[in-house]
């Protein structure tokens, strides 16, 4: 064997020469942890800060133990550290889409529970917790998982635990394995989720009565679990959308050279837009559309085609056939007359689910769904190409949600802006490729921001776990000054929505705000990118040179920081 083949066959199994190299990059950790070799957990008290919503007395009383324990208070890392060897038994589970960086979350869990603690990783997220398919979590697991992307060490999956008999079943988990602890990483869903298991593991689960402590982790690529400057944003953020704009800034390259071409990119990110806002303000693109703003606006689908028309035009007797336009993943649901369209449509399929399922032709689903509809929706439905309504007829979530990432909005876009193109100018030429980035950006090897950004959550996470709390979300507060250590009481983020016609209670999904500054950022320049060549291509994402220290535009602007650089420890 050729000494090239032993060294290629060296690099199987994530051993790429990236994969090795990236596995020894150092992490660093908030001062309160101590050294960056040997962290320590920290103790935490209660910060000044008490959170609430409107629903907060309904809260009180679903969630008596939880909200009692905690008053609700967000809690600070106050500095001493902690006996690590308790002997605790401690399971982490991944739960939703995948985000880059939480194979970190497992590492500084390992790291901070020390040789004195037990971790366990729950196999296939809470389906897994369901069914107590737990393994040990070893040194060399983490040493090998480090800075690697993806969920693969774990799985993952969307389970929702919601009957009684799902609550048995962790009870069940929870006593085969001895556990003493639970954390879920996820989004809004799964940390809402983690709300819920917190309260109902509070007391009663082991022999002496003491319960189980649950700490959720807040991941989503989508970057809606955002709490202010609690929390300024999830993590996979920003390895997605890097990732995303170093495709979208090659896009713009070659339709700037080829001359003669539009792409309609739709870019993840299931109802808020801070994805494509943060794409948009990396690569400076002709179209950027923005769904809250499109709702705020009240604008109907076809003032938003309209209005994407006028540019391809004015772009057009400028001399460039050319551009790129950048469609958030949700925008169909944000569109007014849509959004009242899927909610009678929702309600429609969850009041006819057996007749609905036995038909079999989508020809035919639509036609009986239709009938159930008012004149006006029915109507705008069957206004839709047949490969809009085939995605708006199809299974929801288990959390009730649309998969609008199977809905082709791109193509929707393109096909009814060439219509408009012609009626305004037919001399214009219009030939569009339509592209959706999504699962490209979630497992990405994480950027050092999101890299360090997880260590440090793992190391909150399990500080909380040795310092007894429940209930709590881990976060790391001041990324641009050094970090610090702190927890969100998740039942303080509690509100009622409703959902499959009825009353939940969920964290609130954080939206992109108006008049927030990288909103306002993006309006001020959005016109002149429109009308000429500004786009700029942010390359690869760097582990090793000069934007390894970037933090997200949106999320730098938002904060009110002075520079685009983190600093952590
Ligand atoms: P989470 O909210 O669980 O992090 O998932 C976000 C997301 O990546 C969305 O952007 C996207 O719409 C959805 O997951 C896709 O879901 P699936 O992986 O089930 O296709």
């Amino acid at each position: 064997m050729s000494s090239l083949v032993e060294q290629l066959l060296q690099t199987e199994a994530h051993k790429s020469l990236f994969e090795s190299a990236v596995r020894q990059l150092p992490l660093p950790v908030c001062a309160a942890f101590g050294s960056s070799t040997n962290p320590q957990p920290v103790r935490f008290k209660s910060a000044d800060s008490v959170l609430g919503t409107k629903d907060s007395d309904a809260v009180r009383q679903q969630f008596p133990q939880s909200v009692a324990a905690s008053g609700n208070a967000v809690l600070t890392s106050a500095g001493a550290t902690i006996n690590q060897a308790q002997g605790k038994r401690v399971a982490v589970l991944f739960s939703g889409g995948p985000a880059a960086g939480g194979h970190n979350v497992v590492c500084g869990l390992k790291r901070v529970l020390g040789s004195g603690n037990t971790l366990f990783g729950v196999k296939a997220g809470p389906k897994g917790l369901l069914k107590g398919t737990l393994f040990e979590i070893t040194d060399a697991n983490v040493d090998f998982i480090i800075n690697t992307g993806g969920f693969d060490f774990l799985g993952s999956d969307r389970t929702k635990i919601k009957s009684d008999e799902q609550f048995a079943q962790v009870r069940e988990t929870c006593i085969k394995h001895n556990l003493d602890a639970i954390v879920v990483v996820g989004g809004d869903d799964s940390n809402t989720n983690a709300a819920v298991l917190a309260e109902s593991l509070f007391t009663g689960v082991k022999a002496d009565g003491s319960g189980v402590q649950v700490i959720g982790v807040p991941k989503t690529i989508d970057g809606d679990l955002q709490i202010g400057n609690l929390l300024s944003i999830s993590f996979g953020f920003d390895t997605a959308t890097r990732i995303y704009s170093e495709m979208v800034g090659n896009i713009l390259q070659d339709t700037s050279s080829s001359l003669k071409y539009w792409h309609f990119v739709k870019l993840m990110g299931r109802s808020a837009s801070h994805v494509a806002l943060e794409v948009a303000l990396q690569t400076k693109p002709a179209v950027a559309l923005i769904s809250e703003e499109i709702a705020t606006k009240k604008q109907s689908l076809a003032s938003i085609i309209d209005q994407i028309a006028q540019v391809v035009v004015e772009r057009s007797h400028k001399g460039m056939n050319y551009g790129v336009l950048l469609a958030p993943e949700g925008l169909i649901e944000f569109i007014p007359e849509m959004n009242a369209m899927i909610a009678e449509l929702n309600d429609a399929l969850a009041h006819h689910v057996a007749e609905f399922a036995a038909l079999t032709d989508n020809e035919a689903k639509a036609a009986f769904i239709g009938s159930k509809l008012s004149a006006n929706n029915a109507a705008l439905l069957a206004s839709l190409p047949h490969y809009i309504v085939n995605m708006l007829l199809a299974e929801r979530d288990s959390h009730g949600n649309l998969q609008v990432s199977l809905i082709p909005t791109e193509q929707l876009l393109i096909d009814m802006t060439k219509q408009r193109v012609k009626e305004l100018d037919p001399k214009v030429p219009f030939a569009a490729h339509s592209h959706f980035l999504g699962y490209e950006g979630r497992c990405g090897a994480p950027t050092l921001f999101d890299a360090a950004y997880t260590y440090n959550l793992g190391l909150t996470a399990g500080s909380l776990i040795l310092d007894g709390r429940t209930g709590y979300m881990a976060t790391v507060t001041g990324l641009t000054s050094g970090g610090t250590p702190q927890a969100i009481p998740l039942a303080g983020l509690l509100n009622i929505e409703r959902r499959h016609g009825k009353d939940e209670f969920v964290i609130e999904k954080a939206l992109v705000k108006m008049d927030s500054p990288a909103m306002q950022y993006f309006v001020s320049r959005r016109e002149t990118w429109a009308t000429d060549d500004l786009f700029a291509s942010p390359g690869p994402r760097q582990f090793w040179g000069p934007t390894t220290h970037q933090l997200p535009i949106s999320v730098a602007l938002n904060s009110g920081a002075a520079s685009l650089m983190f600093v952590i420890g």
